[in-house]
């Protein structure tokens, strides 16, 4: 009798148990589909890029009425007819739009690192004295702001470099001199 009970319970508990698992598996379907037909909502003065049923805009909201926009993309007909007659607050962009080659890298397959300069962009082989527009000196998109003349002139250095004990920072001067043949001048150091 008491062999039969514990058979019992040890039964219930793996029920129980396979429940509680069929549940995870459904309630994370409804996280995956809820995200898949996600709504934006976009304060007022910003912006955000939004990719849905293979288009992506930049989706730019002013300052007027006030509020913030909700783009409804549960549906591509939702979707389409925000696109098609979407309120006067709203502008939409192109996913390039700083109209360098590369869509933004907030667009599925884009790559680019920063969409509001033309010259910020994957590939980029030009160093540059000012920020690209947020702070950030990284213009070829690689993660990193590298420094166009990253070491000291010493006696081991003698081309052209920064002297007289600090590197600049990006967008900072420095004495940008060759030893021994004269000729400092002030630099900024570019980077990108
Ligand atoms: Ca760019
Ligand atoms: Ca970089």
């Amino acid at each position: 009798m008491i062999r039969v009970r514990i058979k019992e319970r040890k039964e219930k508990k793996f029920r129980n148990k396979k429940l509680m698992i069929l549940f995870i598996i459904i309630s994370l379907a409804f996280l995956v589909a809820a995200y898949n037909n996600q709504y934006y909502n976009i304060p007022k003065n910003s912006y955000k890029y939004a990719e849905e049923y293979g288009t992506c805009y930049k989706v730019q909201v002013g300052a007027s009425p006030g509020a913030g926009v909700f783009l409804p993309s549960k549906t591509s007909s939702e979707w389409s007819n925000f696109i098609n007659n979407h309120p006067a607050s709203v502008t939409l962009g192109s996913s390039d739009y700083d109209g360098d080659g590369y869509d933004s890298d907030q667009c599925v397959t884009g790559t680019d690192c920063y969409d509001n300069n033309a010259n910020a962009h994957p590939g980029q082989t030009s160093y540059f004295s000012t920020d690209r527009g947020d702070g950030s000196y990284d213009y070829n998109c690689d993660g990193s702001q590298t420094k166009h003349d990253p070491i000291l002139c010493d006696s081991l250095n003698f081309g052209w470099s920064f002297i007289e004990g600090v590197i600049p920072s990006c967008g900072a001067t420095g004495n940008y001199c060759k030893p021994g043949c004269g000729g400092c001048s002030i630099q900024t150091q570019v980077c990108h």
